[in-house]
């Protein structure tokens, strides 16, 4: 039975502005939810999102408020059920809320992991891999510091893999920008764009073709959520890339853009997804749909890095790794012992549950009071 579910808001500063097409970020409100049970078992998720309701649907105010409004009180009402039962009633009574939803079901694994004592990922089908590779978003909004940012992270074996974000500029200027750090950068080093949906299909056809050209290795999300038709023809239309981020909501819209070739790679994220094992399903629906996978991020905190990093470790293909970064981005340490970033890479943890401990105290200091 659940004990109690509460819901924190906690504000960190990020190391510098960062600047994409949908919103500047200056702090990131960490969603977190903590999960307790009458045996005394806790657990973590967390429904972190972009520039409140710059990005999706859910603020970090209403996944609390919804959290504790209508979540918890049908939690509590429970009996007993296992993960998937207790995921099934709140499914059938809460529509949408995806963050929400899977911050809930982060938590729930995290008890089953524990009580269990396996790693996450042994519930999410078994891990194939201990580690994820992890890109560098540059998104100084200027092109010195983005190539000076990116040199430091090779030099210290950070990243070597970069996305650029853009769509705020002029496609010109912004093709520029990207044209001019992938030269100072050389031909060894990955960039690839995201969009955020600010071009029209005729602005996108321009930028495409000059990053193309230009070398640039992928397109993220080049026009607006629901333009699927656009999707499809630039898909069909060049040989880059072209990745859907906000245009994919879960195994229902996977299946849809599957359905239409509206993109070449899926970036897959848990609370887009609903949850870490929708965020699965979507993994499976690319493989039999022949389309690759990178694993995404809402710039989460370390609780829903590591639960997106224990379920990408399952995806036999990931073509593209990870931009798993999010915790690097913030001033903040929030647990006893950070995450580990190694060799371009982030470690998935073996021990039990989401592998991590929160440092109780911090979180305190920082929340919203
Ligand atoms: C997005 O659209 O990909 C992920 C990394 C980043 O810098 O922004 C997010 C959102
Ligand atoms: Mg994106």
């Amino acid at each position: 039975m659940y004990k109690s579910i509460e819901t924190l808001l906690v504000e960190i500063p990020t190391i510098r502005p960062h600047k994409m097409a949908v919103a500047t970020m200056q702090t990131q409100t960490l969603v977190l939810v903590k999960v307790t049970t009458d045996d005394g078992f806790i657990g973590w998720g967390e429904a972190t999102t972009i520039g409140g309701l710059g990005y999706g649907e859910e603020s970090p105010e209403s996944i609390k408020t919804n959290i504790e409004t209508y979540f918890a009180p049908l939690m509590k009402s429970l009996p007993g059920l296992n993960v998937a039962k207790t995921m099934q009633v709140i499914k059938r009574n809460i529509n949408g809320n995806r963050f929400a939803k899977c911050a809930i079901q982060t938590a729930l694994l995290d008890i089953q992991a524990q009580r269990l004592g396996l790693p996450m990922s042994e519930l999410l089908g078994g891990r194939l891999r201990d580690s994820v590779p992890v890109l560098w978003v540059l998104a100084s909004g200027n092109t010195d510091k983005d190539i000076a940012e990116a040199q430091k992270m090779i030099e210290a074996k950070r990243h070597n893999i970069f996305k650029l974000k853009i769509g705020s500029r002029a496609v010109e200027a912004d093709v520029e920008h990207v044209l001019t750090i992938k030269k100072a950068l050389g031909s060894d080093i990955s960039i690839r764009v995201d969009v955020n949906r600010a071009w029209s299909e005729l602005e996108a056809v321009k930028g495409i073709q000059l990053l193309q050209d230009g070398g640039v290795d992928l397109i993220e999300q080049p026009c607006a959520i629901d333009n699927i038709d656009a999707m499809e023809r630039l898909t069909r239309r060049f040989e880059i890339a072209i990745m859907a981020d906000e245009s994919l909501m879960g195994p229902h819209s996977a299946y849809h853009l599957a359905k239409r070739n509206a993109s070449s790679v899926f970036a897959v994220k848990i609370a887009q997804s609903g949850g870490l094992t929708e965020g699965c399903e979507v993994a499976k629906i690319a493989k039999l749909a022949g389309i690759d996978l990178y694993g995404g991020t809402m710039l989460e905190g370390p609780v829903g890095t590591i639960a997106s990093a224990h379920a990408f470790s399952t995806f036999e293909n990931l073509a593209y790794g990870t931009e798993l970064f999010g915790p690097l981005l913030l001033t903040e340490e929030i647990l006893k012992t950070p995450l580990q970033y190694q060799n371009f890479e982030l470690t998935v943890p073996k021990t039990a549950g989401l592998g991590i401990e929160l440092d109780e105290d911090k979180i305190d200091c920082l929340r919203r009071k």
